[in-house]
């Protein structure tokens, strides 16, 4: 394939309610939209760098410079086959996960639409509708938080996940399941403990969680093991998974029984695959995570998550459990088993209004073969 011209575009989306994390509070989210075009077809995908170096180290900036400056001029200079060849032709490029992401992502839709597939048969998808969990930011006190899982609860979510950090956590774990008894319920720390606070994990130990989420550092996989080992409740890794060498590392050394799989964290939808393979093939389960995506990357992610290993619910919520008005059409909603529907057009399967996209773009730049 040879891609003609690629387009890059910073957009700011307001979200519907704030979300707020042990490593801070958004009110908007920035994302860079990249497109891709070749034989007159575009193919999408969203960068999740976020708007400072909080989550990883990755910006919507250190995105913006890695993505023109040494990504796109690659896939401009030379021909593709597949989008599997990136990772190793990208290796040169250390680190870097979430700006490789994005282009790579919008190659495996344009590949898909020019093949007039979608993008989950492409990716070897065997489910038409995927699990739909919703993660919960931290409230002003617990009966908001009630009030929020309630509504979540009714409208039909299957899996709860609540987003915890010292001084909130075994007060608000007990304060649900008191209310709520024994719905699927999971906690996920954002890396805001250490080893030093094992008391606090053997007491939500009590609480019959289906997993915690990255408790420690977002480097470590030596204490998250030593976590496991204590502790029945399975450890989930997120952040310290950012690659398939971390994946095996991890399961090797037992850091997690679990991993959320994020394309964006690990570099893109090939190394999610990998991911996923290896998991499945050592039965490990695992779930597709999110970033506050707009409709574009969700569609990416549950292609995604239509793989027969994503045997768990997904933080893939509907899009108005993020935004007033989603990027695409038609939007995710959540149906009544509490599942989305996987898009079965070519490619992603949904439709960019660029009209929509163009009023929240704040900068955009198009990068055109041999132009530069
Ligand atoms: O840790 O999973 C996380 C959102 C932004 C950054 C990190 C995380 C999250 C979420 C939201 O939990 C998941 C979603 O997109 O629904
Ligand atoms: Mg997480």
């Amino acid at each position: 394939m040879r891609v003609e011209h690629v387009e890059l575009r910073v957009i700011e989306m307001e979200l519907v309610e704030p979300f707020e994390t042990s490593f801070g509070r958004e009110e908007k989210r920035p994302a860079i939209i990249v497109s891709a075009v070749s034989d007159g077809v575009a193919g999408w995908g969203e960068c999740v760098a976020g708007s400072g170096p909080w989550y990883s180290y990755e910006t919507i900036q250190t995105a913006w410079h890695v993505l023109s400056d040494y990504l796109i001029p690659s896939v401009l200079e030379e021909d593709l086959q597949t989008p599997e060849e990136l990772p190793q032709r990208w290796s040169r490029v250390r680190g870097h996960p979430m700006a490789k992401a994005g282009l790579e992502s919008a190659l495996w839709d344009l590949i898909a639409t020019l093949r007039r597939v979608s993008l989950s048969q492409l990716l070897g998808g065997t489910k038409d509708h995927i699990e739909s969990g919703i993660s919960i930011g931290i409230q002003r006190d617990v009966p908001a938080l009630l009030k929020v899982i309630e509504r979540r609860l009714d409208q039909g979510y299957r899996r709860v996940k609540l987003k915890i950090k010292p001084g909130w956590d075994v007060e608000i774990i007990k304060a649900a399941r008191e209310r709520f008894g024994e719905i699927p319920l999971m906690a996920d720390a954002n890396s805001a403990y250490s080893l030093k606070d094992l008391p606090i994990f053997q007491q939500l130990d009590e609480y019959g969680l289906m997993m915690i989420e990255q408790p420690f550092s977002y480097e470590d996989l030596v204490d998250h093991a030593e976590l496991q080992r204590q502790i029945r409740t399975p450890v989930c890794l997120d952040e310290s998974v950012k690659s398939p060498e971390d994946a095996r590392r991890a399961l090797q050394l037992g850091s997690c029984r679990i991993i959320n799989i994020k394309p964006g964290r690990v570099g893109g939808p090939s190394n999610a695959k990998r991911i996923h393979d290896e998991c499945l093939a050592k039965r490990v389960p695992v779930w597709c995570g999110g970033m506050l995506e707009t409709g574009i990357g969700r569609a990416h992610n549950v292609a995604l998550a239509s793989l027969p290993g994503f045997t768990l619910p997904n933080d893939l919520s509907a899009s108005d459990r993020y935004y007033q008005q989603d990027l695409i059409e038609p939007a995710f909603v959540l149906h009544r088993d509490g599942t989305l529907r996987v898009p079965t057009g070519a490619g992603i399967g949904v439709e960019i209004v660029e009209e929509r996209l163009a009023r929240v773009t704040v900068d955009q730049k198009v990068y055109t073969r041999g132009a530069h």
